[in-house]
């Protein structure tokens, strides 16, 4: 059903700082970065750069509106690890196969996330705590 860890996400309240202090600190490089006005967020993904390596990406997200998804968690939580993503060859069989095993998906339909990507997320009550987004990257992603 899933293909390895996407990405972890992290709230930050500003994105450049953040970009600095995780480059700086653990070496992480900006690989893509976007503002996604339909989710309320300005986002950067950060990776190791290592050529040929396939890794786990950092994905760092601030709010563009205090009522937005990141907005609120930061009002609530503080900067932090927001969600897990999981990337899937297929997320309509993987939203599909989701549900029927009892699994609510906070949006009806796939939307579009970072780099042209397809996603959806499974609430985070039925996954036990954690807000897990499923995530299809585009065919001609290149990254
Ligand atoms: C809320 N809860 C969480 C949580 N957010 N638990 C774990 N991780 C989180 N991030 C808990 C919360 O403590 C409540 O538990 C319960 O879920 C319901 O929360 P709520 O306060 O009623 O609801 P809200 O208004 O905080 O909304 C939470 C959800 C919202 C998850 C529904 O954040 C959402 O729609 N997220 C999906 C979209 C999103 O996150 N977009 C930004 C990233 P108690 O207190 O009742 O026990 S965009 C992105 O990732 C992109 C573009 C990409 O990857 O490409």
């Amino acid at each position: 059903l899933f293909i390895c860890i996407d990405h972890v996400g992290l709230a930050v309240p500003d994105l450049d700082e953040a970009i600095k202090f995780h480059a700086e600190v653990f070496g992480w490089r900006e690989l893509h970065r976007e503002i996604n006005e339909e989710q309320g967020v300005a986002e950067a993904m950060l990776g190791t750069g290592e050529q040929g390596e396939e890794n786990a990406k950092i994905q760092l997200l601030a709010p563009l509106r205090d009522d937005s998804a990141i907005g609120k968690f930061l009002g609530k939580s503080g900067p932090g690890i927001q969600q897990l993503a999981y990337r899937v060859r297929d997320i309509d069989e993987a939203s599909r196969v989701l549900r029927e095993r009892g699994m609510r998906l906070l949006f009806p339909e796939p939307k579009r996330g970072t780099a042209g990507s397809r996603i959806n997320f499974v609430h985070p009550k039925d996954a036990r705590g954690v807000l897990l987004e499923l995530v299809e990257p585009a065919t001609d992603a290149a990254h």
